[in-house]
């Protein structure tokens, strides 16, 4: 139930990876995005063992109408897949036309972004970065470090939604992986595929 009137404000702990100022969580695991990765292989692998916990997404709850905003904070963990960095389902909003501003409190990795038209574009993401997602572009982001939770703040229209459907089908364009030692961007060789 959303209150009328003034929300109270909050502080937010960087070292409470469980905050408890947001009314929605959701915990992904590997088994939700493991058709995500490249490496199915290294991925069955892994599952047989255990099923990691990707990220935690902790955000307001707000009415899904215009002019409402929603905001949290995500906490995207450390790891790989094979050579491929912990990463987000990613996804476009369903009414295309909305954007989103994300913030990084703490950690380093990338944003990966592709609109519909298959235009493509990876930014840079690490502690104290803003970046703008502008209507239409699909977002993704990952941790590239080797230890360090990824932590960022996120705002975006309340009425937005979500559509996972074409990123689950073509993938982006690019992906991040670990090269030598690095965080390396390359083609995604499966991209468009299925
Ligand atoms: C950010 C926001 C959320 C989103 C989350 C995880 O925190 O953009 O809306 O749900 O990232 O990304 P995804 O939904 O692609 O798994
Ligand atoms: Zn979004």
């Amino acid at each position: 139930m959303i209150k009328l009137g003034i929300p109270p404000g909050s502080t937010l702990d960087l070292d409470d990876l469980a905050p408890d100022q947001f009314e929605e969580h959701v915990t992904r695991r590997l088994s939700e995005i493991v058709s995500h990765f490249r490496d199915q292989e290294a991925a069955d692998l892994v599952l047989k063992q255990e099923d990691p916990v990707l990220y935690d997404v902790y955000a307001s709850e707000r009415p899904a109408l215009d002019g409402e905003l929603l905001y949290g904070v995500t906490y995207l963990y450390p790891g790989k897949i094979g050579s491929e960095y912990f990463m987000t389902k990613g996804h476009f909003h369903a009414i295309l036309e909305t954007a989103e501003v994300y913030y990084c409190l703490q950690g380093e990795g990338f944003m990966v972004l592709d609109t519909p038209e298959g235009d493509s574009s990876v930014e840079s993401f690490s502690r104290g970065k803003i970046l703008y997602v502008p209507p239409r572009w699909a977002h993704r982001v990952v941790n590239t470090s080797n230890d360090q939770t990824l932590v960022f703040f996120f705002v975006y229209p309340a009425n937005a939604g979500h559509d996972y459907e074409l990123i689950a089908a073509r993938g982006f364009r690019k992906l991040i992986v670990e090269e030598d030692g690095h965080p390396a961007i390359i083609d995604n060789p499966h991209w468009l595929c299925e």
